[in-house]
């Protein structure tokens, strides 16, 4: 599924800033994506505040899977979100599918493409804004240029139920409810670079994701979009 007329509006809502400590920060809106592959069994939907139930083309009761959570988008980001559906599996109870509501792999499901400027090389954490209602919507994974690191696999939320909550950390066999600051990409060459997110569990909720070269950097709220980068040796300015 392709979003062409998105492009324009990836550029307007995509963003950098500067900060003061010249550390790097790129916020995006995760409907602003520009591809989605992989998407036979699970796919993102856009939600909008006061918006159409979107049609789930026999995937299941629009209704159902929709209805309780498109209240979640007063409090998102632009007002609108992603929501990864169907949702067959809610509660820890429901019987877990490999390969179809639950991936333990990444980059095997509902895949979603975000063309990024990256500034320069570094280390770049991996903050996203997701909306949890149960134990089993809250796993994600990330990926650069096709590629799925270690680094990037198992993003997990515990804490924050039924709110919009930043997260940057990895389930790990000891801490099951994530490692902080354990979520990150290696960005070797500066310049275009194509960011990419992978069901780990369905129903997951995504509002916006950051990627920042400071470690020491925690998202509030909505993250405001900024203007794209001024030319060489002038910061950027917050919209
Ligand atoms: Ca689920
Ligand atoms: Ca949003």
């Amino acid at each position: 599924m392709r979003f062409p007329f998105l492009a324009l509006s990836f550029l307007l809502i995509t963003g950098l800033a500067v900060s003061a400590s010249g550390s790097d920060r790129i916020v995006v809106e995760a409907e602003i994506f520009t591809r989605q592959s992989k998407d036979e069994t699970r796919r993102w939907y856009v939600l909008e505040q006061d918006g159409e139930v979107p049609d789930l083309a026999g995937a299941g009761e629009a209704t159902k899977w929709v209805g309780p959570k498109q209240s979640a988008a007063a409090s998102a980001s632009g007002r609108t979100f992603l929501k990864l559906l169907p949702d067959t599996r809610q509660t820890h109870g429901d019987k877990l599918i490999r390969g179809e509501n639950f991936s333990p792999e990444p980059g095997k499901i509902a895949i979603l493409d975000y063309p990024v400027d990256f500034p320069k090389p570094g280390r770049y954490y991996v903050w996203v804004r997701a909306y949890s209602s149960g134990t089993e919507d809250n796993g994600l994974h990330v990926g650069i240029d096709g590629g799925w690191p270690e680094s990037g696999q198992r993003m997990q939320w515990c804490e924050g139920k039924h709110a919009w909550t930043w997260q940057c950390a990895q389930r790990t066999a000891k801490k099951h409810c994530g490692e902080p600051m354990q979520i990150f990409l290696d960005v070797k060459i500066p310049g275009k670079h194509v960011v990419s997110f992978s069901m780990r569990e369905d129903g997951f909720a995504f509002d916006q994701f950051l990627l920042t070269t400071d470690r020491g950097y925690r998202p509030q709220g909505e993250e405001r979009s900024v203007q794209l980068p001024d030319p060489p040796g002038k910061a950027g300015t917050d919209q």
